[in-house]
């Protein structure tokens, strides 16, 4: 057995079954040069392809398929956000969520939860009160409730937090859901490849060639490409990326960490977030708490995740579930996190012709992966940007436009 085990790694023509095609070398050209092949590009990448018949694409990734935020994230979905602006995109997510584990004919584990974002203070019942209003003006679902809702819906968890810090009320999302972060990566890119996309795993942008203000190529560690699109679609990465062709970066990197325990009963049906004590948490199908806190307090461009981490959280789980003492940590890790100075995204066209941006998403990128697809796609097919884009493109901080974003961040920051 170990044998035969053996051969077939070292084999190099046999036959693996293929998620997708993924060509030997770049060629020399493309229409659309994407850069990352975390969940954002490659859903750029479906929907130019998709929608506005673009298939000459090449995706480039220099680590795996969603390896980044993508696979990092806790997968929550949800669209109560606090600006018009941010309410109106994230609702444009959760739409493409809810169908799109069908358009992709693949299984996402979509699974509508409810999300409780609880308060431990008035000013936080305040700040929760004018984000009910902003949704339901939107047509969003999302209303303050009391402790007794909170507890009906989770009925293990402890209204006084150990006596420190008791749930005052919460705000509540109806059609707040978790979904299989990776299956989405994997399920965009099998469908782009489908239509002709490339995708080149392992395989780095090096520099960016900028002629007369427009973009004509991409350097990579497997080549030239030449293109006249090219599409910054990276965590963690948007500043050397920026770099390349010259434009300032409004972007902090800050580590985000998370962790998962070891599978239980299902006991936890909605999502539950508190950003005053930093913790988050939702029950997977397979059982396993999936959890998060704040983000890290300084600028580290690091995927390493700490045992000050896990002691802290853990703290802060126990006081919202006692009976959790004892349940094990399996996994931790970290993702990297791309902060603007007013917590909303940079999107779409910038001063150098033919570069695109998709970046800033903080702690909250994941959810917006399908309407970032959707409307990046749009914005470089007809090289404008997309209306539901337009409020975040990178001269708002020129012009001191901030959006105000912060208070409906899920993390403490
Ligand atoms: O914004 O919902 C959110 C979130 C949860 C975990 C990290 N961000």
């Amino acid at each position: 057995m170990a044998i035969r085990l053996l051969k077939y790694a070292l084999d190099r023509h046999h036959a693996e079954p293929r998620f997708f095609n993924t060509p030997q070398t770049p060629g020399e050209s493309y229409d659309v040069v994407i850069i990352g092949a975390g969940g954002h590009g490659l859903a750029c990448a479906y929907y130019l392809a998709q929608v506005h018949g673009i298939r000459r694409i090449a995706v480039l990734e220099k680590g795996y398929i969603g390896g980044g935020n993508t696979g990092r994230n806790t997968t929550i979905v949800r669209s109560n956000y606090l600006t018009p602006e941010g309410v109106k995109f994230y609702q444009r997510s959760v739409e493409l969520f809810q169908t799109l584990g069908e358009e992709l004919d693949l299984n996402l584990f979509y699974s509508t939860r409810g999300h409780f974002t609880l308060a431990h203070s008035e000013a936080t019942l305040r700040t929760m009160r004018w984000r009910a209003e902003v949704n339901k003006h939107y047509g969003i679902d999302s209303e303050l409730v009391g402790p007794e809702e909170v507890l009906r819906a989770c009925p293990r968890i402890d209204l006084s937090c150990g006596g420190n810090h008791p749930i005052m009320g919460a705000l509540f999302h109806a059609p707040g859901a978790i979904v299989r972060h990776d299956a989405v990566a994997w399920g965009y890119a099998r469908r782009a490849s489908q239509m002709g996309v490339e995708i080149f795993q392992q395989t780095a942008a090096t520099g960016i060639e900028v002629e007369h203000g427009r973009v004509v190529a991409v350097q990579t560690t497997r080549g030239r490409i030449a293109t006249g699109k090219v599409v910054s679609a990276v965590a963690g990465s948007t500043p050397t990326l920026l770099k390349m062709v010259g434009l300032p970066s409004p972007i902090d990197i800050v580590p985000l960490q998370a962790c998962v325990s070891e599978p239980m009963k299902p006991w936890l049906d909605p999502i539950i977030v508190s950003g005053s004590l930093h913790v988050y948490v939702s029950q997977t199908a397979r059982g396993e708490l999936v959890m998060g806190a704040a983000v890290d307090p300084a600028e580290l461009h690091s995927t390493r995740s700490s045992l000050d981490f896990v002691t802290s959280l853990s703290d802060q789980m126990l006081d919202l579930f006692p009976f959790l003492a004892g349940v094990k940590i399996v996994r931790q890790w970290a993702g990297m996190a791309d902060m603007t100075p007013d917590f909303a995204p940079v999107m779409g066209k910038t001063s150098v012709g033919g570069f695109y941006l998709d970046a800033g998403w903080g702690t909250w990128g994941f959810k917006a992966t399908p309407v970032c697809g959707e409307t990046m796609a749009f914005t470089v097919a007809h090289d404008t940007n997309h209306r539901l884009i337009d409020a975040f493109g990178m001269s708002r901080f020129e012009r001191l436009q901030m959006l105000g974003e912060k208070g409906a961040a899920a993390v403490g920051h």
